[in-house]
């Protein structure tokens, strides 16, 4: 038998402050078809059940299309049963405008519930809304000879804690049947030994949805085997792009274009797909004389790449020795703020190089 785990897909999620408008809102339309893409795949594997550990939805107000979406694919598919546990971020979702729900539709509440997955109930998923509340923990009972999978959205935590939001304390889930905890909340994928039966598992996020999220996103595919007992969990990465956020030195680079080839350089080393979200992180010493433009490195990068966002975190390099003859006025300006006694050598950089742009009539920057 085969079960799903997976959490955190925060649809309808904004995004607006990580990304442009438009990016912002194909993002948005990627995460919701990247769900409903998991839901063909369970048909395809044959999956019984998809367990959503919390955070379905990511805002109070659900549009009308992406409820339909979503209700339609669970109706479509009677042969999987959806385990939804919603977590801080759900509404009332589904349940507002008092529409009937489709039958293969769970849902969790503030009490401990049980489903059965298979006829002969030999595995079950158990799971509670409260999981902030140490009196939960203590009524927790689950029958021995039974799969117990239990879910939970939250965060991990040894022991129950004060001030922490919906705290899952481990040590009261020690040692009461559990095989496969299913946990939501945290945004990267982890798996652990809970016990000497069971583990705890994060399935992690479906889709990144800012440059906190990076690296491989997806879900957990439990094969359960009710005859030995066994759950085996594999991570299967299903995310549609990849975030990346990627430190680049380009010390001694002086313009835009050859800043551009270090990046292409280092993107190809790390086989970065053309279809990734990149951060670039330019860093390293460049001369003060250096002409680099985050836009224009941005824009051409996006030539290759889906969406590139570039900072700038170089310090700038001064060879005073190239300016200490030179009779310039931009000489004994750099030879005036290198002999000031009041600024840091990072400082005299910084001024010398926003000088050195106003003398040759740029604009003031930095
Ligand atoms: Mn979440």
């Amino acid at each position: 038998m085969r079960l799903i785990h997976t959490a955190d897909i925060h649809l309808e999620s904004r995004m607006s402050s990580k990304f442009d408008k438009d990016t912002a809102k194909e993002r948005r339309a990627e995460v919701l078809s990247t769900f409903l893409r998991l839901i063909d795949y369970a048909v395809e594997q044959e999956v019984s059940g998809i367990i959503i550990a919390g955070d379905l939805f990511d805002v109070s107000k659900v549009s009308a299309g992406t409820l339909k979406s979503i209700r339609t694919a669970i109706e479509n598919n009677p042969g999987i049963t959806f385990f939804y546990l919603r977590g801080n971020h759900d509404t009332e979702g589904f349940t507002l405008g008092g529409e009937e729900l489709p039958e293969n539709l769970k849902f969790f509440d503030e009490k401990w519930t049980s489903y059965p997955v298979d006829a002969e109930g030999r595995v079950v998923i158990t799971g509670t809304e409260a999981a902030g509340e140490i009196m939960r923990y203590e009524e927790l009972a689950l029958p021995e000879n039974t799969i117990n999978i239990v879910t939970l959205h939250g965060q991990e935590c040894e022991y129950m804690q004060q001030g922490v939001e919906d705290c899952i304390p481990l040590s009261m889930l020690r040692d009461r049947g559990i095989d496969y905890l299913a946990l939501g909340h945290i945004h990267s994928y982890k798996l652990a030994p809970l016990d000497a039966r069971g583990v705890y598992c994060y399935s992690g996020c479906l889709e990144g949805r800012g440059f906190d999220e990076c690296g491989e996103k997806g879900f957990v595919l439990l094969e359960i085997d009710p005859e030995e007992g066994k759950v085996d969990p594999v991570f299967i990465p299903f995310a549609k792009r990849k975030l990346y956020e990627i430190p680049v030195d380009i010390s001694h680079v002086e313009d835009s274009v050859a800043a551009c080839e270090r990046i292409e350089e280092r993107l190809k080393n790390d086989k970065v797909s053309s279809q990734a979200m990149l951060k670039i992180i330019l860093n390293g010493e460049i001369s003060v004389d250096a002409e680099i433009s985050t836009e224009l490195v941005a824009e051409r990068l996006s030539e290759d790449y889906y969406y590139v966002k570039v900072k700038d975190e170089t310090s700038p390099h001064v060879s005073y020795e190239d300016y200490r003859l030179e009779s310039s006025l931009k000489g004994e300006f750099v030879r005036k703020v290198y002999a000031s006694a009041d600024l840091s050598d990072d400082m005299k950089a910084k001024v010398i190089r926003c000088g050195i742009k106003a003398l040759a009539g740029e604009e003031f920057l930095s």
